[in-house]
């Protein structure tokens, strides 16, 4: 059996979608999403330049050695770039390998572990009253879970993933702005979001009651010793987890972080390998490893890591956020059912009936659980009569500065 050819489009509704389809000469073909948020030219240049010429005439059974081949073979090896691109040829070699079998993905990894996968929805407001409001319409849904940010008064811009006005979160992405590649500029203020933010979990905790799982991303803004101060104040909230209380290039910094509080800590969406948290799950510093199937190189290089991650009580929480296609999403689906140590998954419906009719699929998500397909492969296709609908649409993250000018992490 011989990969035939592939192709790259990069497009979809509101979003720019990375896809990959890899074509066989048994008419099998397989799709997988390299979908870089405010990047995507960038995988999409190394799948067609690099990487495509290459995969024509190999076996593309033979995932595991196309993975050592992409990753020991470009020797300069890693960042988010090439991980995407690896990330989507071995995803669609696992769709390839399933619709070989007649079998699902999940089936290929040691099948079901549980029935549903736990999700969590993005809640947000442009103050506590709103965010309440934003929190409750999920919960009306049935979600069981639910991450909460909002906006904290006296803070110069709104803060990290809120909107500027009351009432105009719901289903917003505030993490892209598709006015072009210059950042807007956000403005923070770590004491006053240090003196508010505790508060507002609490009130939100004393609101929906013990049941809820409250989850809180911090988005990288602490410095380690402030991130130990915070995890300590909301120890009483009883946070599902906090999210990126501290930027992790430092993997030491979390001691810290763990030294003082047993608040549940959550990492990893902008990680690529196991490199960069073998030493946070080995020394049992995180609770919850947040990678994507996208940006951490496919099924094969996930699995490795939750595999690792199993041995040392640390939980998966795969990253969800809207830039992940469809198909990326099926792939974490898969895992999700399987993983003995499945966490939660973070799934966002943004754009839902165009995704639909560009990205089929029979996953379902109902009262906040997600419920993977049984068809083979990863169980999502790709129209490409849908797909000359769309176009690349510049954006960018926005950019954080503290109010003296001083450059910050978004
Ligand atoms: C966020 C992301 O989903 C999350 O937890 O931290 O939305 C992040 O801001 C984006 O993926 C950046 O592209
Ligand atoms: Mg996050």
């Amino acid at each position: 059996m011989k990969i035939t050819g592939a192709k790259v489009f990069v497009g979809g509704p509101g979003k720019n979608y990375v896809t990959l389809k890899i074509l066989t000469d048994q008419g099998v073909y397989g799709l997988g999403d390299a979908t870089l948020n405010n990047r995507e030219t960038l995988p999409a240049a190394y799948l067609r330049d690099y990487i495509i010429p290459n995969l024509i005439g190999m076996d593309p059974r033979n995932s595991e050695d196309i993975w050592q081949f992409l990753y020991r073979g470009a020797y300069f090896r890693r960042g988010p770039v090439a991980m995407a691109a690896f990330g989507a040829v071995d995803m669609a070699l696992w769709d390839i390998k399933g619709k070989l079998a007649g079998l699902p993905v999940y089936q290929l990894l040691g099948g079901k572990s549980r029935e549903g996968a736990m999700v969590y929805a993005h809640a947000t407001g442009s103050d506590l009253a709103d965010l309440m409001d934003s929190i409750a319409h999920y919960v009306a849904q049935g979600y069981k879970a639910v991450r909460v940010q909002c906006g904290i008064p006296g803070m110069p811009s709104a803060s990290y993933a809120v909107p500027e006005r009351k009432g105009e979160g719901e289903g917003k992405n505030y993490i892209t702005d598709y006015a072009g590649i210059r950042p807007k500029i956000e403005t923070w203020d770590t004491g006053r979001y240090m003196r508010y933010m505790p508060g507002a979990l609490m009130e939100i905790r004393d609101h929906f009651g013990p049941d809820l799982h409250i989850l809180h991303d911090v988005h990288h803004r602490l410095l380690p010793r402030e991130a130990a101060e915070f995890a300590k104040a909301v120890e009483p909230v009883g946070l599902y987890w906090l999210e990126d209380p501290t930027p992790a290039e430092d993997q030491e910094a979390l001691r810290l972080i763990r030294q003082h509080s047993t608040t549940p800590i959550a990492i990893g969406e902008v990680f690529n390998s196991i490199w960069e948290c073998n030493k946070l799950i080995e020394n049992e510093l995180i609770d919850f490893i947040r990678v994507a199937v996208t940006y951490a190189g496919g099924i094969t290089h996930a699995r490795r890591i939750v595999d690792l991650a199993a041995l040392h009580h640390v939980r998966t929480g795969f990253h969800g956020a809207p830039s992940h296609s469809p198909i990326s999403m099926a792939a974490q689906a898969h895992l999700n059912a399987w993983a003995p140590n499945f966490g939660i998954q973070e799934y966002l419906v943004l754009g839902t009936p165009q995704c639909d009719a560009l990205f089929p699929s029979e996953h379902r998500l109902a009262s906040g659980m997600m419920h993977v397909s049984d068809a083979p492969g990863l169980g999502v296709d790709f129209v490409e009569r849908e797909a000359a609908r769309y176009d690349y649409t510049p954006g960018s993250h926005p950019v954080v500065r503290l109010e003296d000018g001083t450059l910050w992490n978004y």
